[in-house]
């Protein structure tokens, strides 16, 4: 039987979330000890630990299957592979910035000068984007000490919070790109790999739908029915039933994290009462 190869980060900022989401999807590694190659007694999948930089190539070169990485790197080395899903986590952004001091004017201040980064190809196409010539300076790490030692007069790097540029002295000038982990993979899978690679999809987006939505329980006036009802669709509808005392219903529905305190607040204002807000653990929509 066919096995789905996925390469995930041996170690660094995307790897414990890449194994819970296997973990999530019911995907259990026999050997938890991040060897090269781990294999799962539970889903035909192998699973390898890479630095995520190579994880393009690998995937690229049909070693892996699909890929987890951040979407700066798929779009720094993932030319001939695709985004097969978005993670929505390890949220960045890919930034220009300048020496705090200097007066910034757009991006012709570029113009002749010298940008240290890790990333050349995204930079050379924003450049290229803006009619900027510059020269780019390729360095492996700590691309933010290159002005201070005089190195380069810009940088383009991974920003987060941005405490990293501002004590350094820098300041963000341009968000090139915004990143989040993504699934990659290429568009000439075999049938077999292709049907496990959407069983996996699949799961993982029930995982994620149910942490993006909570489980509601309500009591509710009846007069109010109706307006409360409204502001909790659920996933078809509703279940309403009748409390012991009368003039009342309980209301059971799923909301959305993103719409939680808003529409708690004017559940509470219909005169909701008791409400409950319980976590779901997988949602099938
Ligand atoms: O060893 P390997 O090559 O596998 O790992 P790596 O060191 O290349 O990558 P790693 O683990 O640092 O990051 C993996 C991915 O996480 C990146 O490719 C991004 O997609 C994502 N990510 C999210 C980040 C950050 N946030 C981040 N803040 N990657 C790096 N940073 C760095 C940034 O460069 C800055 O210097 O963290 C520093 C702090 O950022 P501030 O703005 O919060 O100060
Ligand atoms: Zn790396």
């Amino acid at each position: 039987m066919e096995k789905l190869k996925i390469a995930i980060q041996k170690s660094g900022r995307l790897s414990e979330k890449s194994v819970s989401i296997l973990k999530e999807a019911g995907i259990s590694m026999t050997n938890g000890a991040r060897k090269l190659i781990s294999v799962s007694g539970t889903y035909p999948i192998e699973v390898l630990y890479l630095r995520d930089d190579d994880i393009p190539q690998y995937v690229r070169d049909k070693v892996a299957d699909i890929g987890i990485v951040g979407e700066n790197v798929f779009a720094e080395k993932g030319s001939d592979i695709e985004i097969v899903e978005r993670l929505g986590f390890s949220r960045c952004r890919m930034s220009l910035a300048i020496p705090k001091q200097e007066k910034y004017t757009g991006p012709s201040w570029f113009a002749g000068k010298k940008i240290a980064t890790s990333y050349p190809v995204i930079l050379q196409r924003y450049l290229d984007a803006h009619d900027v010539n510059a020269e780019i300076h390729e360095i492996s790490g700590s691309v933010e000490i290159a002005p201070g030692i005089g190195l380069a007069e810009g940088i383009f790097d991974i920003v987060s919070s941005g405490s990293t540029l501002i004590s350094n002295g820098l300041q963000e000038v341009e968000v090139v790109m915004k990143s989040e982990a993504v699934i990659i993979g290429r568009n000439d899978m075999n049938q077999e790999k292709r049907a496990l690679l959407n069983d996996l999809l699949f799961r993982i987006k029930s995982v994620q739908a149910a942490t993006n939505n909570k489980y509601i329980l309500l009591n509710a006036p009846n007069d109010k029915l109706d307006e409360i009802i409204d502001l909790i669709p659920g996933m078809k509808s509703p279940t309403v039933m009748p409390l012991a005392e009368s003039g009342w219903s309980s209301v059971h529905s799923v909301l959305s994290e993103d719409q939680f305190w808003q529409i708690i607040n004017e559940l509470r204002a219909l005169g909701a009462q008791g409400i409950l807000v319980i976590p779901i653990e997988k949602m099938i929509v």
